[in-house]
């Protein structure tokens, strides 16, 4: 298809002005056949932008630059008429003012390349519950990429109308008077970067990055800020969760979703292998969550996401051998290491480096010896990445592109939480579980701060949608209630959990790493409790902080004897602990709302202070 080809007259128009302010040497219209991966692949490997790994079939690496590897969080604007619909939480500039500092930079800005138009879709095609985009991209990088997080290309027109949502990206450098990229990652300056979104247009500009969610912008600028947005207005919720499919030994099913901060584990979290006998754990998504009531009452969810776009440090055969299974062909790796035999490599894979390495900013380096690179000096970036097609996950299950979703049971919520939260915890009420969800964070540890005073400090990051809500936290939380408020069936609605899998005991020389839980597969031990919960067993006590394990009620055959020792410790409610959370919750986390903030939520921390009072 050519630009002259498209019907819908409101899309026509709108990439014809996005082409008279960008000017590009041309416009392609993406139609997401293999032909035409294949083909702008091998622009890549000949620009040199792209290395063919000769270990891995069809997977290619690319080095970004140093200044482009991950969200930027400061250049990321919620750009609404009103400051106050940004929320305390977001970075805003007035749309007037954001739109004409931004026409400047677009202004030619796609001289010397290739303006890609990509049709996309949010969800599985034709689901009631999925949306569509087209995004304007000047970046073939992009272009691969989105082939593979999303559905992509000439079969998503028949979806598209007028409420499409609209994603310009540029990398931000334009080829001006015959110059080339020479191979070499284009991207702006960092005061030169936006990523900005419009809400009440249902609108994404994205300028200066080529690197992830800055410039896939179906995924967090859409299927997440936009998309959070437009669920607050149409009554449904757009969430940063996983969502996964519980299967227990009698064969019955249960789907759940959970929202954590990063760096707790979501992606593993959704492929876990289960260590007790007879469970299963499949996958429906491990970063986003769409989730609408269905006509029997229920909350049904579908991942908008066609692939995922993993961390790669870490991931190992032991922390997640599903993971490395999904990326091990068809894959796009960023910022890893290269290997001297054409494979990829880093951080914690799980063996050793040999030989020489070039590193993710292209140097030719011997490996550490142990593999423990100073900071700073690691092989392949922190933030490293492997884009790899959802469905070759081994454990996808089977509905996962149910283009009806489907219905969740349970609700996690969790962070990083060396002290005071239990292993889990179960509120008590939906608007009791809007308020755990409202006072998710993350502990900061003595390796993500140099301030000694700051460690032991709890970052909040609410519903774990921290960066990625489109519009006023207070008013999210207001919309959660309403969700609730709004279900025909209460009993229809999702019970919702807190888990922690990070308590730690630095006294106890027995525990790897400190942790007083082993987390990981053994994760099933504490799904297991859940499912049943869901089921109404008489698996539960009553505490200050909600319903809780009854003794014996979490399988512990055949966990390691320190473990089962510490279990009674971190199935505890610690009172003093929890009224500490309280007074942060009281003195520094809820007045940012200001009147924002629902009544219901300063209900819920009235009661648990008088419930640990008791
Ligand atoms: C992600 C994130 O990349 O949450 O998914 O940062
Ligand atoms: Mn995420």
């Amino acid at each position: 298809m050519t630009l002259d080809q498209i019907k819908n007259p409101k899309i026509k128009a709108w990439i014809e002005e996005c082409k008279a302010m960008c000017e590009p040497d041309d416009v392609y219209v993406c139609d997401g056949s293999k032909e035409e991966y294949d083909r702008l692949m091998k622009k890549c490997v000949e620009s040199g932008l792209a290395t063919p790994l000769a270990k891995k079939p069809n997977s290619f690496l690319f080095r970004s630059d140093p200044s482009d590897v991950a969200r930027v969080e400061k250049r990321t604007f919620i750009s609404s008429v009103k400051q106050d619909d940004a929320g305390p939480t977001n970075n805003w500039i007035d749309p007037k003012e954001l739109k004409a500092t931004m026409k400047g930079l677009y202004k030619g800005c796609m001289h010397g390349r290739t303006m890609y138009v990509i049709p996309f879709c949010m969800g599985p095609l034709g689901s009631p519950i999925s949306k569509c985009g087209v995004e304007l991209t000047d970046s073939e990088y992009v272009v691969l990429n989105m082939d593979i997080m999303t559905r992509a290309g000439e079969k998503v027109w028949q979806y598209l109308d007028d409420n499409f949502v609209p994603c310009l990206h540029s990398v931000g450098k334009p080829l001006n008077n015959g110059a080339k990229d020479n191979g070499v990652w284009a991207c702006a300056p960092v005061e030169q970067k936006y990523i900005s979104q419009f809400p009440e247009e249902h609108l994404v500009w994205s300028y200066g990055s080529g690197y992830g969610g800055n410039a896939l912008l179906g995924k967090k600028c859409f299927a997440l800020r936009i998309a959070s947005v437009i669920a607050h207005e149409e009554g449904w919720l757009a969430e940063h969760m996983l969502i996964l499919k519980l299967t227990n030994p009698q064969g019955e099913v249960k789907y759940v979703t959970g929202a954590f901060p990063s760096a707790c584990g979501k992606t593993n979290l959704a492929m876990l292998i289960p260590t007790i006998p007879g469970w299963k754990v499949e996958t429906i998504g491990d970063d986003i969550a769409w989730m609408k009531f269905g006509e029997d009452g229920r909350l049904y969810a579908i991942n908008p996401e066609a692939g995922f776009f993993g961390v790669a440090p870490g991931t190992s055969a032991e922390s997640n051998k599903n993971a490395l299974v999904s990326a091990s062909e068809n894959t796009i790796f960023t910022n890893c290491a290269l290997t001297e035999d054409g494979d990829v490599w880093w951080e914690g894979i799980g063996y050793p480096a040999k030989g020489k390495l070039v590193d993710w900013k292209g140097n030719t380096r011997d490996a550490f010896p142990k593999d423990k690179a100073p900071k700073g000096e690691e092989m392949a970036h922190p933030n490293a990445r492997f884009t790899a097609p959802a469905k070759q996950c081994p454990c996808i299950a089977k509905e996962w592109e149910d283009p009806k979703g489907v219905p969740i049971s349970a609700i996690l919520f969790g962070g990083r939480r060396p002290s005071t939260v239990p292993l889990v915890h179960q509120a008590r009420s939906w608007n009791h579980g809007v308020f755990l969800g409202s006072i998710v964070g993350s502990e900061i540890t003595a390796a993500s701060t140099i301030n000694a005073a700051e460690v032991g400090k709890i970052r909040r990051d609410p519903f774990a949608i921290l960066p990625f809500c489109g519009y006023n936290m207070g008013d999210y939380f207001q919309h959660w209630i309403n969700v609730g408020a709004s279900a025909k069936d209460q009993d229809k609605l999702p019970k919702i959990f807190y888990v922690n899998w990070f308590r730690k005991d630095e006294n106890n020389a027995e525990l790897p790493g400190g942790f007083m839980w082993p987390g990981y597969g053994d994760n099933s031990r504490v799904l297991a409790w859940i499912f049943d919960r869901c089921d109404g067993k008489d698996n539960a006590v009553e505490t200050p902080i909600g319903f809780m394990p009854k003794d014996g009620a979490i399988n512990t055959d055949g966990l390691a004897d320190y473990y089962k020792k510490t279990l009674p410790e971190i199935l505890k409610v610690d009172v003093e602990g929890w009224k500490k959370e309280v007074k942060d919750i009281r003195e520094n986390h809820y007045p940012k709302f200001g009147s924002h903030l629902p009544k219901e939520l300063s209900a819920c921390l009235d009661d648990l202070e008088a419930r640990l009072s008791k």
